[in-house]
């Protein structure tokens, strides 16, 4: 009580004792830094304002949003880019729900990402007494994420924030759901004790080291082969083991065929690149090496016509290798005669090893099979590219943007779309790894923005966006995110006035619109210059070429509207026939 007698001395012993506590919303900023986590994509209000405040206030870098699923897919390509979990933080029921899609997106795609979000007082949630923003997240999120935390008391926040970062990158990357509930931020706790209850990660991402009898199974069916093939798919791409995948191919001489996001592993001009033979070499090939790549729908799950079998469900007769860091992967579509299980920087080194350097090189024949089909579809490609239509097709506008990429090889391509995203797949060659970024396994749209704002903070390169008209409207506010942070972001529009195309009229002859077309002629340009951004109405390559330099050389933010011909496209792009068509005419 002698406080009581000697108010000075307590006013300064309060300061103190004040000074040393620390509270929830500490703990999370201070969890998050100690384990090499600096920025945070996310979009504020109750009860996760001041946590973005306080985290700028303790040199994070705070990313905000237009809407989260746009500051989700940013945390997801994140992960995706540099191995640690992207963070998105939102608000609690809708906040939440918006960065549902692409924490479920991230899962899907193997990126490591944590959903942050506040949520609302527990007892009344649980009661269902009406609370604000009431929704009980945790449960709601786990079917969608590959683990879901919530904490409750700020001495666990050390181990929530552990678990959930040894979730998301250790074994198969995916999607982390972090629950912490309003009451939790100001909660206190004795700063030293606060300190000692967080927790330095070790080793999140533990390797795992494949079996060397796997690794000669697999080995052993290589060499067996006459006409080898490998895949490479995103796994790879993310493995960041670049050099070793490269030597794999070069010393084995098989040739590959990259999956979307694995381009750019190896230059896309490498003489082993068999992606402009791809119909040929799928049902070719006697022996596959998949590595990083999982045989699902993109890869016609490894049978029927596109692997040579007779019908839609055959089994093409290929023997299949599959480097996986999963052990479940195998066997998920057709048979995986050596499945190879380890992270694949592991892997890939073991084979490596094993391979030795007097590996015989494929027979010449396949060699030589593939080079003369898929010289003659480059020529073929090239004629095509340097038509100059009027009006411009995705062809003359995707050539500039091939030239543009050439001569920048460290900008990083963002892509989604139909037409705008099957087109630039297969015409711009990529250079360099993990340059391409793009729909993923969904094929979902909506990526476009947050992907670019991502890839613009992690990695401080140009970004190019190039999208489909329709694809753009999915996050198409966030360029006032890239004009307010000021990121060298060039958003290429392929404006052909709709989905797919833009053409299509109502049958009936009444008012409305076609359900697939959008306003003609519209002026997407006129949405960045709104916040300061600089907006181009390009209708020819030679417009589009200028506009892409100066964007590239200039660093602003930019958005070309690329006028395409309306007729252009095709319904779905390269995937039509996933269209269920209707028996009765
Ligand atoms: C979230 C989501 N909604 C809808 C779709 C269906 N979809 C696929 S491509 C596409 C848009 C295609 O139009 P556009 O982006 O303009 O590309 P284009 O073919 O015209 O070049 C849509 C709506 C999807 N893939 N994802
Ligand atoms: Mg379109």
């Amino acid at each position: 009580m002698g406080n009581v007698e000697n108010p000075v001395a307590s006013t300064a012993a309060n300061a103190q004792l004040v000074q040393e506590m620390t509270d929830g919303f500490h703990l999370v900023i201070n969890a998050l830094k100690l384990n090499g986590i600096d920025t945070i994509f996310g979009l504020p209000g109750i009860p996760i304002t001041d946590l973005t405040r306080k985290a700028q206030a303790a040199g994070m870098r705070v990313i905000s949003f237009r809407h989260e699923q746009n500051a989700g897919n940013a945390a997801a390509i994140a992960g995706f880019m540099t191995q640690k979990p992207g963070i998105c933080l939102t608000v609690s029921a809708p906040g939440f729900l918006n960065g549902l899609t692409a924490l479920a997106n991230a899962t899907t795609n193997c990126f490591p990402m944590i959903l942050i979000s506040g949520s609302s007082e527990r007892e009344i949630v649980d009661l269902q007494q009406g609370d604000y923003e009431e929704m009980d997240q945790l449960a709601i999120a786990k079917p969608l994420c590959k683990a879901a935390f919530r904490v409750l008391h700020a001495e666990d926040i050390g181990v929530g924030i552990a678990r959930a970062i040894r979730a998301a990158v250790s074994g198969r990357p995916g999607g982390v759901y972090l629950d912490l509930p309003a009451k939790l931020f100001p909660q206190t706790l004795d700063a030293e004790a606060g300190r000692k209850s967080l927790i330095k990660v070790v080793d999140p991402a533990p390797r795992q080291i494949p079996a060397q009898d796997a690794v000669q199974r697999a080995l052993g069916l290589l060499k067996s082969a006459k006409r080898p093939l490998i895949i490479l798919g995103k796994g790879a791409a993310y493995a960041q083991a670049d050099a070793d995948i490269r030597a794999l191919a070069e010393k084995t001489g098989i040739p590959y065929v990259p999956m979307a996001m694995a381009k750019g592993l190896l230059p896309d001009t490498h003489e082993q690149s068999a992606a402009a033979a791809r119909s040929y070499v799928l049902p070719e090939a006697d022996v596959v090496m998949l590595i990083g790549a999982r045989l699902n729908w993109l890869l016609s799950h490894g049978k029927g016509k596109t692997w040579g079998g007779k019908d839609h469900k055959a089994w093409g007769g290929q023997k299949f290798i599959q480097v996986d860091i999963s052990p479940q992967e195998a066997d998920s579509n057709v048979r995986i005669d050596a499945p190879v299980v380890g992270d694949i920087g592991s892997c890939v080194s073991a084979l490596l090893a094993g391979i030795g350097s007097n590996w015989p090189k494929p027979p010449a024949e396949w060699l030589t099979a593939i080079a003369e089909r898929k010289n003659k579809n480059i020529a073929k490609m090239a004629e095509t590219l340097a038509k100059n239509p009027t009006p411009m097709n995705f062809h003359s506008a995707l050539n500039v943007v091939r030239d543009i990429i050439k001569a920048n090889p460290d900008a990083i391509l963002v892509n989604e779309g139909a037409n705008a995203l099957d087109f630039t797949r297969s015409i711009v060659d990529m250079y360099k790894p993990r340059k391409r970024l793009d729909v993923g396994t969904w094929g979902v749209m909506g990526i476009g923005m947050g992907f670019s704002v991502a890839a613009a903070v992690v990695s401080g390169q140009p970004v190019i966006a190039v999208e489909g008209d329709s694809a753009f409207g999915f996050s198409g506010m966030e360029v006032e995110t890239i004009c307010r942070y000021n990121l060298p972001v060039c958003v290429v529009i392929m404006n052909n006035n709709g989905v797919y195309r833009g053409d299509e009229v109502n049958p009936t002859g009444g008012r409305d619109p076609a359900p697939l077309v959008f306003v003609k002629g519209a002026r997407y340009e006129k949405l960045i210059e709104a916040f300061g951004g600089v907006g181009v109405h390009a209708t020819t390559p030679a417009e589009l070429r200028k506009a892409m330099e100066e964007a590239i050389r200039s660093r602003k933010p930019t958005l070309i509207n690329a006028v395409i011909d309306e007729t252009a496209g095709t319904e779905s792009g390269r995937i039509t026939s996933l269209n269920p068509s209707a028996k009765k005419k």
